[in-house]
């Protein structure tokens, strides 16, 4: 199906051929535009930024680059192609057809997961919507904006299947993605990690790495799916998602990067010293990265459950990368699960249908451990000891089988008031997180750069990395 651009919402799902879903849609937008003014990135709207949007869901040539005002912003619906051939690869229906319309018994489990998914979206441009102010360059910002746009373009994704496929149903949803908000007292988003308030770009990058990965993987989970719809528009927001954790593995490189400068300068890694030079010491990078790190494992939800269960065999999501296991109905396999016990841990089979939440965490922390063996890469180049490191899946969890289950970040299980004595050197300190806060003071200028990050190694689509990515007027 070819794009179309000149439709006010455009689409390759031939929503011209549909009066009723394309009304529906174009009467969702205002509210969807309203929701971006009111809560999306602050005071940048009339800024001309350098953004990538996306015009075909050919691998070989799918965006173009230009520059754009955020709100004039072609947010569009895009599917992956549709294969004929596809069938069902997973779960108790293995093989057979997969599904166009959605069987009535999995509507409202489908409903849920898409709403769950959709609601990430907008919570994450609340949650990033005052760090333009701070951007440490014109190329970050336009990073950020750039990751801000198409945050917004996935909510779309799942609000055009919410009104295609929900009726009345899915229209309210689509009104509810945008009434609850981050943070919010009363309507909250749904998922813990993404009411957390991100203040600094410090933040931003760990958030981009770890927590923009969760999202790889259950994007990647639900491309599977036996509703071929939703399978086909996950894999297209696939496409886009890999810039995002581009952006926080460089930003973090990047930090990483610059504190070493310091530290050659200085001839020592004294934390004190590094802060007073203006860079960020490795120790605060590894409290920020075991917060949103394990912040993040709480997003896959329960070790041991039924909910997952039950969409894997009724095909409703499966395992990223399915197509890799030799057993797609995984009926009769049993799976080893480490949970608390009196010598502190101990060991429990259970069905291996109810622990793919745990098995497509495991896949997500080995992903997580590249980035750290990179960065830890250029710490030992550069001539130092000190290492980054994954805190373990048992520490600082709030759902699952550990939570709330006191261990160090090596997943030892220790007394509640060890950890409450300790948690201030795991975690970022009010007194980190001021001083991070202190280093945030915006760098608008063409070919400038905040001196507590340096600069990345190359521009965007081929530009230098002192082009003018937003035009600031
Ligand atoms: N916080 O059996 P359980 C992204 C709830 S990120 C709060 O343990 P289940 C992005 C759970 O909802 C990807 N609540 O887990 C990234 C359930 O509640 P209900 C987003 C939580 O259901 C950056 C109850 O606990 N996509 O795209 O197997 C920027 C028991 O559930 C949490 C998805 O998440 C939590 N952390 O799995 C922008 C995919 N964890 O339903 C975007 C869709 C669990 O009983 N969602 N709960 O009221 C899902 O597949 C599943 O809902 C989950 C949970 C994996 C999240």
């Amino acid at each position: 199906m070819s794009l179309n651009y000149q439709d006010r919402i455009p689409n390759n799902v031939d929503l011209g051929s549909n009066r009723t879903l394309q009304r529906a849609l174009e009467h969702w937008q205002p509210s969807f535009l309203n929701w971006w003014q009111e809560l999306g990135p602050k005071d940048f709207q009339v800024a001309d930024v350098y953004l990538r949007t996306a015009t075909s869901v050919d691998a070989k040539g799918w965006a173009t680059y230009g520059f754009v005002r955020m709100p004039e912003y072609r947010w569009g619906i895009f599917l992956a192609d549709r294969n004929p051939e596809r069938k069902i690869g997973f779960g108790d229906s293995y093989g057979q057809e997969v599904w166009q319309q959605i069987p009535g018994e999995y509507r409202a489990t489908l409903r849920r997961l898409i709403v769950t998914q959709g609601d990430t979206e907008p919570a994450s441009v609340e949650q990033q919507r005052m760090l333009g102010h701070t951007a440490p360059s014109l190329y970050d910002l336009r990073n950020l904006f750039q990751v801000n746009v198409e945050e917004g373009r996935h909510l779309w994704a799942m609000v055009y299947l919410l009104h295609a496929y929900f009726g009345r149903d899915g229209r309210e949803e689509a009104e509810e993605l945008l009434e609850r908000h981050s943070g919010d007292a009363d309507k909250p988003r749904i998922l813990g990690t993404f009411n957390e308030p991100i203040r600094d770009w410090l933040s931003f990058f760990m958030f981009t790495y770890f927590t923009d990965r969760d999202g790889k993987f259950q994007l990647k989970s639900l491309a599977e799916s036996s509703f071929d719809p939703l399978a086909r528009t996950c894999s297209f927001m696939l496409t886009e998602e890999a810039h995002h954790m581009f952006v926080g593995d460089t930003g973090i490189s990047r930090v990483i990067k610059r504190t070493l400068e310091v530290m050659k300068e200085l001839g020592n890694d004294d934390p004190q010293a590094i802060r007073a030079a203006g860079a960020i010491d490795l120790p605060t990078v590894q409290r920020y990265l075991n917060f949103w790190f394990s912040s993040s494992l709480d997003l896959f939800g329960s070790e041991s459950s039924s909910n997952a269960a039950s969409y894997f065999a009724n095909g409703l999501k499966g395992r990223p990368d399915e197509a890799r296991y030799e057993d797609h109905v995984a009926a009769d396999q049993m799976y080893t699960l480490e949970v608390p016990g009196d010598a502190g841990t101990k060991t429990e089979q259970i069905p291996m249908r109810a622990a793919m939440n745990d098995v497509t965490r495991g896949a997500y922390v080995r992903d997580c451990e590249m980035g750290v063996t990179r960065w830890n890469r250029l710490i030992e180049k550069a001539g130092h000891s000190f290492r980054l490191a994954l805190p373990s899946t048992r520490f600082r969890r709030n759902i699952g089988v550990w939570a709330g289950v006191p261990t160090d970040p090596a997943g030892q299980p220790i007394t509640q008031q060890e950890f409450n004595a300790r948690i201030a050197g795991w975690l970022p300190s009010e007194g980190d997180q001021a001083y991070i806060l202190s280093l945030m003071h915006g760098v608008h200028e063409q070919g400038k750069m905040a001196a507590w990050i340096a600069p990345p190694d190359r521009g965007i689509n081929s530009n230098p990395v002192d082009y003018e990515y937003v035009k600031l007027h």
